[in-house]
C-alpha cells in the first residue's frame, strides 16, 4: 500500500484554472484514466484523469478552487507502491499529446492509392469507432471527416489527409483503433491523416526592439481547417487589448475557436467582418505593438512544439495557449450546448438531447448529474402518469399547495388506484375516442327479469340487468365483428378475435377492477349471472389474479345502481369499445300516436375511432338496443 499524490498535470500553460466539478468522493475506488475532476478556463473545460488505480483517501480541492500545474489535488492509496505511471510526476493530461510524429510520409502522387492510417490520438489506445462518415467511392476533400472515434473523454473526427477518392474502408463501427492502424485506402496526396501541422510562424516579422510598430495579425494554425467562418468579432479599431484577449471567433464544422491576441497592443484596423471565411495566414487585424515583444504571430501553442498536440481532427488554440483539442473543447459538432465530452457521451448513450437538459454548472454547464436527473424525471413522470411519455408535449399540471386554502390530509394512493390512473391517462391520450348515446327500452326486459326473480332466488342467483347486457353485447360483437378487434402493435394490422370475452368494471374497496367473463356468447343467462356474481365477489375480496383480468374483447361499465343520466366511458385498451350503462328511468316515449311510459336505459358507447368507424358503431348500437329491447331476438 502506498499513498500517491495526484497533481494537476500540464494544462497547456493555463494558470489558476477553476475546479468546476469533483467527480469522485473520498473512499471511491478509481481506475487509471477515471475522471477525478473537471477544470475550466474561460475557453475550455477539461477532465483530469487519475494516473493511478486505487482508493481516494483525500481530496485536496473543492469546487470553486483555482489550480495550476503541479498543485496536489488528490491522494490515492494504491496497491503495491508507486504506480509506474508516476502519479507524482507531472505527467501530461491524458488528452495531451504524444510527441510529434517523427516523420511524415512524403506526399504521394495525387492519383496513387495510399493507405490512410489513424493519426496520433494523444496517447489513447483502442479507441472506439462510433461512426463511419464515408463510403467506398466517395470523393472527399482534405479535412472531410472520415470516421468518428470516441474515447471515454472525447469524440474525435478523423479528417481526410488529402482530397481524393475513397478506395476502401478497413474499419467498421464498433472496431477499436490505435495510432497507426489502417483506416482505409484512398487516392490522393498525403498518406496519413495530418495529426499535427508543423508549427509555423505565420506572422509578420517581429519589429525591432524598442518603440512601436504596426503588425498584421494573421490567423494562426487552425489545425488545417480552411475557410473557417468568422462568427464573432471581439475587437474594434482603437481597442487596447492584452495578450490572450480574444480577437475573433472562428467556426468550422467541427469546432468553434477563439483566436487570441498574440501580444498586447492597440487595434489599428479590423480586417475582417462576420461571415468572412478565413484560413491560416489570413489577416485578422492590424495592431500597434510596443517593442519587440513576442513576435506577433501565432499564440504559443502553435509556434512551439507544445506538449499539447491535438488529435488530428480539431487543432486550434485557446488564448491561454492550451490547445483546443477534441479532448477539451466543449463545442464539438457545432452544438450550442455547454458540456464536456464525457457528458456528451453519456447523453448519447441514454438517447438524451442535450439541448433539453438544464445545466446546473457554472455558466449553465451541463454535467453528468444533470443528464441523469433529466432521465430520472422523465421516467418518474412517465411511471406516475404525469407525463405522456409519448412526447405529446402536454404541460404538466402545476403543483398546488392546498394547505394554503384550508385543512387537508394527504392520503397515499393504493397500487390499484395508481395503476388505474396510469391506464386511464394512457388510454385517453392514445385512443381517439368517439362516444355515442342512446336509450334502450328495457320495459320488456325488466318485466321478464322480474318474472324470473323467484326462480333466481331458488337457484341462489342474483339476476340484475347486467347478465342480460352481457348476453346482448356478446350477440352484438358477433353480429358486428368490427367491434371485436384490437389494433396490432405494429400499427399496420387489426387483430380480429374469434372469441367473445367481456370485462365488467367493478367498484371494489381497493379501486376499480375489470375482471373478464369468458365465452359470454356461449353461456346462458343463469350461467352468466352466476359467473358474474362469483367474479364480482372475487374482485371485492381482493382475490383476482392477473389472468382474471386479461383477454377481454369489450367492457361494460355500469353505474346503473348508482344513478346518473350518462357518462363518457374510457376505452379499455387493447379493446376498442366500451359500454357505459346509467340508471334506467321511466320516460314518456312517443309510439307514433301517443306518449307511453317506457323504462329507458341510458347507454353510452365509446369506441376507438382508429379501429371503428361511425357507421360500424351505428350498426352495433342499433343492434344492441334492439336486442335489449326484445331479448327474444337473442334466440334468432
Ligand atoms: N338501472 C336501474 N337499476 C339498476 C341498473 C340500471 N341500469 N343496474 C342495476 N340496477 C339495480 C339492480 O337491478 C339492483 O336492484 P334489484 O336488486 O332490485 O334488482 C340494484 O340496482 C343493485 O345492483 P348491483 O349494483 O348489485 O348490481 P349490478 O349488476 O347492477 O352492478 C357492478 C354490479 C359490479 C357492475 C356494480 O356494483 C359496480 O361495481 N359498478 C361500478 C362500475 C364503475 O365504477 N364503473 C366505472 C365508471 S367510470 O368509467
Amino acid at each position: 500500500m502506498a499513498i500517491e499524490s495526484i497533481k494537476v498535470p500540464d494544462i497547456g500553460g493555463s494558470e489558476n484554472v477553476d475546479v468546476i466539478e469533483i467527480s469522485v468522493a473520498v473512499g471511491d475506488t478509481v481506475a487509471i484514466d477515471d475522471s477525478l475532476l473537471v477544470l475550466e478556463t474561460d475557453k475550455a473545460s477539461m477532465e483530469i484523469p487519475s494516473t493511478v488505480a486505487g482508493k481516494v483517501t483525500a481530496i485536496k480541492v473543492k469546487e470553486g478552487d483555482k489550480v495550476s500545474e503541479g498543485d496536489v489535488i488528490f491522494e490515492v492509496e494504491t496497491e503495491g507502491g508507486a504506480d509506474a505511471s508516476g502519479s507524482d510526476k507531472e505527467e501530461p493530461v491524458k488528452n495531451e499529446p504524444a510527441p510529434e510524429p517523427e516523420s511524415k510520409a512524403a506526399p504521394a502522387a495525387a492519383s496513387a492509392e495510399q493507405d490512410i492510417t489513424i493519426p496520433d490520438l494523444g496517447g489513447s489506445e483502442n479507441v472506439d469507432v462510433i461512426e463511419i462518415c464515408v463510403a467506398v467511392g466517395d470523393e472527399v476533400s482534405e479535412g472531410d471527416s472520415l470516421v468518428v472515434l470516441e474515447t471515454d473523454k472525447a469524440s474525435l473526427e478523423i479528417p481526410a489527409p488529402a482530397s481524393g477518392k475513397i478506395v476502401s474502408i478497413d474499419l467498421k463501427e464498433g472496431d477499436k483503433v490505435s495510432q497507426g492502424d489502417k483506416l482505409g485506402v484512398m487516392t490522393g496526396g498525403a498518406t496519413e491523416a495530418p495529426a499535427e501541422t508543423p508549427a509555423e510562424s505565420s506572422a509578420a516579422p517581429a519589429p525591432a526592439s524598442g518603440g512601436s510598430s504596426v503588425e498584421v495579425i494573421p490567423v494562426p494554425d487552425i489545425g488545417g481547417s480552411e475557410g473557417a467562418a468568422v462568427i464573432e468579432i471581439s475587437i474594434s479599431a482603437g481597442d487596447e487589448i492584452d495578450e490572450g484577449d480574444t480577437l475573433i471567433v472562428l467556426e468550422t464544422d467541427k469546432a468553434s475557436m477563439e483566436i487570441p491576441a498574440p501580444s498586447a497592443g492597440k487595434v489599428v484596423k479590423v480586417s475582417v467582418k462576420e461571415g468572412d471565411k478565413l484560413s491560416q495566414g489570413d489577416a485578422i487585424c492590424e495592431m500597434e505593438v510596443e517593442s519587440a515583444a513576442p513576435a506577433a504571430p501565432a499564440p504559443k501553442a502553435e509556434s512551439a512544439p507544445q506538449a499539447a498536440s491535438a488529435p488530428a481532427a480539431s487543432t486550434a488554440t485557446t488564448s491561454s495557449g492550451s490547445p483546443v483539442t477534441a479532448d477539451n473543447v466543449e463545442v464539438v459538432n457545432s452544438s450550442d450546448v455547454y458540456a464536456g465530452p464525457a457528458v456528451r457521451k453519456l447523453a448519447r448513450q441514454l438517447g438524451v438531447d442535450l439541448k433539453k437538459v438544464k445545466g446546473s454548472g457554472p455558466r449553465s454547464r451541463v454535467n453528468k448529474d444533470d443528464v441523469r436527473d433529466y432521465v430520472k424525471n422523465i421516467v418518474a413522470d412517465s411511471q406516475s402518469g404525469k407525463s405522456t411519455a409519448g412526447g405529446s408535449g402536454i404541460p404538466a399540471i402545476p403543483a398546488v399547495d392546498f394547505a394554503k386554502f384550508g385543512e387537508i390530509e394527504t392520503v397515499k394512493m393504493s397500487k390499484i388506484k395508481k395503476l388505474t390512473a396510469d391506464n386511464m391517462v394512457r388510454n385517453w391520450l392514445n385512443i381517439p375516442h368517439v362516444t355515442q348515446w342512446d336509450d334502450a327500452d328495457i320495459t320488456e326486459l325488466e318485466a321478464f327479469r322480474k318474472g324470473l326473480k323467484a326462480e333466481a332466488e331458488k337457484r341462489g342467483s342474483k339476476l340484475t340487468p347486467l347478465p342480460f347486457l352481457l348476453k346482448a353485447c356478446a350477440a352484438a360483437l358477433v353480429a358486428e365483428p368490427s367491434f371485436n378487434v384490437s389494433m396490432h402493435h405494429d400499427g399496420e394490422h387489426i387483430v380480429q378475435k374469434k372469441y367473445v370475452h367481456i370485462g365488467v368494471a367493478v367498484d371494489t374497496p381497493n379501486g376499480l377492477m375489470v375482471p373478464v367473463i369468458r365465452d359470454v356468447d356461449k353461456k346462458g343467462l343463469w350461467e352468466l349471472a352466476d359467473d358474474f356474481s362469483a367474479i364480482v365477489k372475487k374482485a371485492r375480496d381482493g382475490k383476482l389474479t392477473a389472468a382474471d383480468m386479461q383477454g377481454g374483447c369489450f367492457t361494460i361499465s355500469s353505474l346503473g345502481a348508482m344513478g346518473g343520466n350518462g357518462f363518457t366511458p374510457i376505452v379499455n385498451a387493447p379493446e376498442v369499445a366500451i359500454l357505459g350503462v346509467s340508471k334506467a328511468q321511466m320516460k314518456p316515449v312517443w309510439n307514433g300516436s301517443e306518449f307511453v311510459p317506457r323504462n329507458m336505459l341510458p347507454l353510452a358507447l365509446s369506441y376507438d375511432h382508429r379501429a371503428i368507424n361511425g357507421a360500424d358503431a351505428g350498426r352495433f348500437f342499433t343492434y344492441l338496443t334492439a336486442v335489449v329491447a326484445d331479448v327474444r331476438r337473442l334466440l334468432l
